[in-house]
């Protein structure tokens, strides 16, 4: 059939010429979506995301100096003391403080409503320490066993504490939320040293997304470390600003723990990190 007859047929006559097919290039003939010897074809790639990797969680269990990261902020660095206090010590000061500090449940509030901390707690400083909208009063006095201890750690850390939050986990569903403590009366590069008593328990870092993860956490690195009965940690550099720490319940057996965080506070108005603009666009857990 010629030409002209088979446009008439199959487009009708108004149809303009059948537009010649494509010559196939010179040279080796490429791989799919461009022209091959048969019928064209054409494969759909899907666009390559890219795959990353979930990573590992970290332990630190050894006794060291850390760096844990060197940005974005600057380094930060922990300090592991595991037998700081000898069992002996520290069997006695875990049960005198058990029986004699004022440990109370806090009540703090998110969102207009009211919640207890799932756990107990008491201060010691000169000033009050506010932290998710509830205050903790100024409280100068402090007991024997405590202000032993901090001249201790001053000395074997070369820093100075006023101010301590004592905690206390009853059992294996006392914990703390993620947090850091970078309050604005904390400082800059606030040292924290965390002096641990009782049953151990998993103290867990994970770091700060960066602003583009939106506050996803689930690509930053993450460190545990199980702090024992005597067990010294030291914070120090940019671990406030550039990670977040807490104590997540176990669901087994656990017996009470104590924990003593002393830090450096300086007066000025106070408000809680959650409070804090933050960095990037972070959104911050609630602190229970
Ligand atoms: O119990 C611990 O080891 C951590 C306590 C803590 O994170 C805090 O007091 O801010």
């Amino acid at each position: 059939m010629g030409d002209k007859r088979q446009r008439a047929r199959v487009q009708g006559s108004w149809a303009k010429p059948l537009p010649k097919p494509p010559t196939r290039p010179a040279g080796p003939c490429p791989s799919s979506s461009s022209w091959s010897s048969g019928p064209s074809t054409v494969e759909f790639h899907q666009p390559s995301k890219q795959k990353r990797d979930v990573p590992m969680e970290k332990t630190i269990d050894k006794e060291g100096v850390y760096e844990i990261s060197h940005g974005p902020s600057g380094v930060s660095t922990l300090r592991l003391f595991p037998g700081f206090l000898l069992q002996e010590e520290a069997d006695w000061v875990f049960s005198t403080l058990l029986a004699d500090l004022p440990w109370s449940q806090k009540t703090n509030h998110r969102q207009g409503e009211a919640y207890e901390e799932p756990r107990l707690t008491c201060w010691y400083g000169e000033l009050p320490y506010t932290y998710s909208n509830s205050t903790l009063t100024a409280n100068p006095e402090w007991h024997p066993a405590l202000s032993s201890l901090r001249a201790s750690l001053e000395q074997h850390s070369g820093r100075s504490f006023n101010s301590l939050l004592c905690n206390l986990y009853r059992d294996g569903k006392d914990s703390i939320g993620w947090h850091s403590d970078n309050e604005p009366a904390l400082g800059p590069q606030p040292t924290i040293a965390s002096l641990s008593l009782g049953d151990t328990r998993v103290f867990s870092l994970r770091k700060q997304p960066v602003p583009e993860a939106s506050g996803d956490y689930t690509y930053v690195e993450k460190l545990r470390i199980p702090l024992a009965h005597g067990a010294l940690l030291m914070m120090e550099g940019y671990t406030q600003e550039d990670w977040q720490h807490r104590v997540a319940k176990e669901y087994h057996d656990r017996g009470p723990r104590i924990n003593l965080t002393f830090r450096n506070m300086f007066p000025g108005p106070t408000r809680h990190a959650k409070e804090k603009v933050p960095r990037g666009q972070r959104p911050d857990k609630a602190f229970p």
